[in-house]
């Protein structure tokens, strides 16, 4: 699965809160692949072009979870993403169909 998700990082892999400065959202191009979540600066690429920059914003979903942001309400059709390392992250996907699929996806893994 892949498409535009909006990021926003809000636990850090202590699970403490990600620092100001760090929460800011910002827009990638989410390719799903086993069970990394790769989040491009650009369109999707063939694998053998995964950047240096790009790696370093793949998520690791094994034992992850998905769920709506039931307790964010600033923007729509927003996923919170728990990794197993700790970490939390708001996930904006452009429509509410795309969000419930990516949770639908991501909890598949
Ligand atoms: C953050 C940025 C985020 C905002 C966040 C700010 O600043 O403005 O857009 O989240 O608020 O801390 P910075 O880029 O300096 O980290 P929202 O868009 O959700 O308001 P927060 O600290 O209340 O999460």
């Amino acid at each position: 699965k892949h498409g535009v998700l909006t990021r926003k990082s809000d636990a850090d892999m202590d699970g403490k809160r990600t620092p100001k400065g760090r929460r800011g959202w910002k827009k990638f191009y989410a390719v799903l692949k086993g069970m990394i979540l790769y989040l491009q600066k650009d369109e999707y690429r063939p694998d053998s072009d995964i950047s240096e920059a790009d790696l370093k914003n793949a998520v690791r979903i094994h034992h992850a979870l998905a769920t709506r942001a039931t307790d964010y309400s600033k923007k729509p059709h927003v996923l919170k993403l728990k990794t197993s390392d700790w970490r939390v992250f708001l996930l904006q996907a452009p429509s509410e169909e795309e969000m419930m699929s990516w949770i639908f996806r991501i909890n598949l893994v």
